[in-house]
């Protein structure tokens, strides 16, 4: 008996471990199909994590064989409000009922509301409703060059904007003329001229090149934040020194606030820290409330209404559902005091994240929600190891720049769940250790 005992466990124990492998290939086999159809039939611009997504909500997303994980960069800030939010879904569905694109050849009535609302909700006096972040940034180079040419009298040939080294402002060729990283710019043919890098957070250089330049100078263009930089936060003070500096020599501030807007760093606008209003505000992700491509500019009418009727426009840009959810995604914000809570939580996150030992760790660093924990490799094992390792045990969060691990969850996300997330967190880093 006892023999027939011991073989049937151990039977039991190799049929188990069978299932359980054979459940392990089952739970690839779906994620490895789609990975390899991506591989087939996609372009290959991106290099994804190796999990495949099919639902979300809230915090959370699930693969599709299921597993749930803690959403640790809310698709680059586009996500604050969280993943389905059902007062946003709502929105897009009720609209998508009754009237989704017009194109600006004819009003509608629901871009004068989402116009109207904009401008009370951050009081500049009118919003230009683009698409993409990137589209926000042009649209933002446009208002400022036009500016330039027709109220500071600078000869079209000469206008100047100032943008940072480090800068991330999209993927276009103009865009990619701001950026100083080769993988961003090279071999894309001739780019666009007309812009003068200086070094970020750098007073200094900002004023030299004013003094140099500024008669030429319609603006500079700033992230508040850095973030594809590594969540590089300036010293107190610089937005302001800048904003000083800029009207000295008669140039606007642009704040690029795609990824640093909308509640992301616990504050409305990451410029609020400094106390300052742009002239010019770029806004895009999170406006569309992590269901639409959303973006704009906010400015006064002194700046913005130089764009005259059929001088800058898009198809999509503020059509009628993109309108409705951008309502709705700002009113989420406020009603669910998601400024506050991403600065309460950022604080939480950074003072754990501070004291906890590990070798790959030499720094942490960032504002409200928007956070990065910046690493060395340690034991063959680097920033995108954590990630994988993070991933296996229920956390999704990536690499930027190759050492510096970004961290930004929704703003929804409370306080215990963000403590069981740090401590996933922790421990994926001691078990590479
Ligand atoms: C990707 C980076 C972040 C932005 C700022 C404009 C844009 C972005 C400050 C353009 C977009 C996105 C692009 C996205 C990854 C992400 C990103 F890694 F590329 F650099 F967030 F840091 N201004 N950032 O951060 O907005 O046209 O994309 O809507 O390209 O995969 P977009």
């Amino acid at each position: 008996m006892v023999e027939k005992t011991k073989s049937a466990k151990s039977c039991a124990k190799k049929s188990c471990a069978k299932t359980a492998a054979k459940k392990e290939k089952t739970v690839k086999t779906l994620s490895k199909k789609y990975m390899e159809m991506e591989s087939k039939y996609g372009a290959k611009n991106y290099h994804p994590l190796p999990v495949v997504l099919e639902k979300g909500k809230g915090i959370f997303v699930w693969d599709v064989e299921g597993k749930k994980y803690y959403d640790f960069l809310s698709s680059y800030s586009a996500v604050n409000q969280g993943h389905c939010h059902p007062r946003i879904v709502k929105a897009l569905k009720d609209q998508a009922s009754k009237l989704c694109l017009t194109s600006r050849a004819f009003y509608n009535d629901s871009l004068c509301k989402f116009e109207k609302y904009i401008h009370g909700y951050f009081g500049y006096d009118r919003f230009l409703p683009m698409n993409t972040g990137a589209e926000g940034v042009e649209t933002a180079i446009k208002l400022a060059r036009r500016w330039g040419a027709v109220k500071k009298g600078i000869p079209n040939d000469k206008i100047k904007v100032i943008c940072c080294d480090g800068n991330f402002h999209g993927r276009t060729v103009t865009t990619i003329t701001l950026s100083d990283d080769p993988s961003s710019y090279d071999n894309y043919g001739p780019l666009t001229p007309g812009f003068i890098h200086i070094p970020y957070d750098d007073t200094a250089a900002l004023e030299k090149a004013l003094k140099k330049y500024g008669k030429e100078v319609c603006g500079f263009l700033v992230e508040p934040i850095q973030g594809e930089a590594g969540i590089k936060v300036p010293h107190d003070g610089y937005l302001k020194e800048c904003y000083d500096l800029c009207h000295k020599y008669n140039a606007l501030l642009i704040a690029d606030e795609v990824q640093t807007g909308i509640a992301r760093t616990g504050r409305l606008l990451c410029s609020q820290w400094d106390n300052i209003r742009p002239d010019i505000v770029i806004l895009g992700k999170a406006l569309g409330g992590g269901v639409l491509p959303v973006s704009g500019c906010l400015a006064d009418d002194d700046i913005i209404l130089n764009i005259k009727p059929g001088e800058h426009g898009s198809t999509f840009g503020g059509f009628p559902l993109a309108a409705a959810v951008a309502v709705e995604a700002l009113q989420v914000v406020k009603d669910e005091k998601l400024t506050q809570n991403a600065e309460k939580m950022g604080k939480i996150f950074r003072e754990e994240m501070g004291k906890f030992k590990s070798p790959f760790i030499v720094g942490v660093r960032g504002r409200g929600l928007l956070n990065a924990v910046i690493t060395q490799p340690h034991n063959g094992k680097e920033a995108w190891d954590i990630c994988v390792e993070m991933m296996n045990n229920g956390l999704l969060a990536k690499p930027t720049h190759k050492h510096i691990i970004r961290f930004a969850p929704p703003l929804v996300i409370n306080e215990a769940e963000l403590r069981k997330a740090i401590d996933i967190i922790k421990k994926s880093f001691k078990a590479l250790e």
